[in-house]
């Protein structure tokens, strides 16, 4: 007989609070009812449709851990069994959500000044205003110290320029949180609100992504873009202000990789029950079943690492490196899971139909972005030996 419990051997489930499940489940329900059915075509035809933020919005999705300002005030737990159900539709959606959260609305929530709170954070909550967070450039991926965009005092404010690469959201955002290195005080690196607008800014599509099709992806090109004082992020310089932002979107990913794992085991298991071959459904060979053995394992632990991590930061008790730990791991298993899958579903595997490829081609990206896999591991290398491999 099948365990009834096949989903979730660790009962995760019972160590979730009753607000915290009724918010997993309005989530699965938006995702399933509204993402789900229309995710094929957005894929095949590389689109995100802006409006879906309105709706991440309307559901409280956005920004749901700040308090105040039309968000939902929620733990981080909450957050990130958010993130696991929307990447369980898809990783670019996910990222839709997870940026706006995040890496705009979290920067301006953490080091904003109240004008900028009040003036910023309610839109952005209900998904009228889109945000996109600059920090990558050509010449500076997994090096940000290396960047070369800059800010140059004049009279009431900056003059921004440089340009920043892969910029999720940035052909459709209203609002740019965008970090350079300002010469008004020696180069350290601070955070500037760029608008939609502002004269000198571009943000152009990058074209021809095979992963991720359904999130945009650009450019943001800042030629003398003027931006006033009001728009400089007051309270943080230094590289601590864009990484203590990618420390919330990372942990979220470490969830949402778990989503996306999960959809590939149960269609890989429901495909096995389903097909025969030699006279037998597949899930009754001895391959099949070891296959989706390591699945349920990965996906348990990972879950339940994910659920650590996230009580660790509700109680204020964390450290980056467990947010390494966590997003190195859960993607790079993720994406082992998903070509798994792939393969479990024979020819059908390669068919968008069935999902699990365009999982696997976006987990190429996930574990690529906020850190790649071997960046995660040399942040841990050195949170353990005290030596710096970087360079
Ligand atoms: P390092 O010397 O280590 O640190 C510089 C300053 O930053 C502080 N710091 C942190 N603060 C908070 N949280 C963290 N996780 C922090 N890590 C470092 C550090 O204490 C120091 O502060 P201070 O006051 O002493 O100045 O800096 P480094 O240049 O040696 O950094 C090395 C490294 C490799 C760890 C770092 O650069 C890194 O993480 N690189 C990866 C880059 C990355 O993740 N980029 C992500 C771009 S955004 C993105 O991909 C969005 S995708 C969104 C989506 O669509 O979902
Ligand atoms: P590189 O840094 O050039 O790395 C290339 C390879 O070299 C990797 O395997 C890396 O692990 C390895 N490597 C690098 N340094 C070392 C070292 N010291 N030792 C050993 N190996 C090393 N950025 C943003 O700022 N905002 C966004 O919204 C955003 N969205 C993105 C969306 C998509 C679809 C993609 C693909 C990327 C996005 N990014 C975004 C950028 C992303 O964060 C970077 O791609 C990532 O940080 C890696 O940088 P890179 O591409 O320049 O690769």
């Amino acid at each position: 007989s099948v365990n009834p419990y096949w989903q979730d051997l660790l009962l995760l489930d019972k160590q979730l609070n009753e607000d915290e499940r009724l918010l997993r489940d309005a989530a699965r329900e938006f995702c399933q009812q509204v993402l789900q059915p229309g995710i094929l075509q957005a894929n095949r035809e590389g689109r995100f449709d802006p409006s879906l933020m309105r709706q991440f919005g309307e559901l409280g999705l956005l920004g749901a851990t700040i308090e105040g300002y039309g968000c939902a005030g929620v733990s981080y737990i909450a957050y990130g069994l958010i993130a696991r159900e929307v990447e369980r539709v898809d990783s670019g959606y996910r990222s839709a959500m997870s940026v706006q959260s995040s890496l705009v609305m979290h920067p301006i929530y953490q080091f904003g000044s109240d004008a900028q709170k009040a003036q910023y954070l309610p839109q952005l909550a209900s998904g009228e205003l889109i945000g996109c967070f600059g920090l990558t450039e050509p010449d500076a991926g997994s090096d940000p110290a290396s960047m070369k965009t800059r800010a140059t005092p004049v009279e009431g404010g900056y003059r921004l320029n440089g340009s920043k690469m892969w910029i999720t959201n940035s052909p459709i955002a209203d609002v740019c949180v965008v970090w350079a290195k300002n010469a008004a005080l020696d180069d350290a690196i601070c955070g500037f609100i760029v608008e939609r607008g502002m004269q000198g800014l571009s943000t152009s599509e990058i074209e021809g992504k095979m992963s991720l099709k359904a999130s945009i992806t650009g450019e943001i090109v800042m030629d003398n873009v003027f931006v006033p004082e009001a728009n400089l992020l007051p309270k943080v310089t230094g590289l601590k202000g864009p990484f203590s932002c990618l420390n919330m979107a990372r942990y979220g990913i470490a969830w949402g990789a778990m989503g996306a794992a999960e959809f590939c085991w149960h269609a890989a298991r429901q495909y096995g029950l389903d097909r025969t071959q030699f006279g037998k459904p597949l899930a009754q060979t001895q391959l099949f079943q070891t296959k989706l053995a390591d699945m349920q394992t990965e996906i348990t632990l990972g879950l339940q690492a994910a659920l650590r991590v996230g009580q660790l930061i509700d109680s204020g008790q964390f450290d980056p490196a467990m947010i390494s730990l966590i997003k190195r791991n859960n993607c790079a298993k993720a994406l082992d899971i998903a070509r798994k899958a792939r393969d479990m579903h024979g020819g059908n595997g390669i068919a968008d139909e069935y999902h699990i490829m365009r999982h696997m081609v976006n987990l190429e990206t996930v574990n690529t972005y906020e850190g790649t896999y071997d960046i995660h591991g040399l942040i841990l290398g050195r949170a353990q030996t005290g030596l710096q491999a970087f360079f």
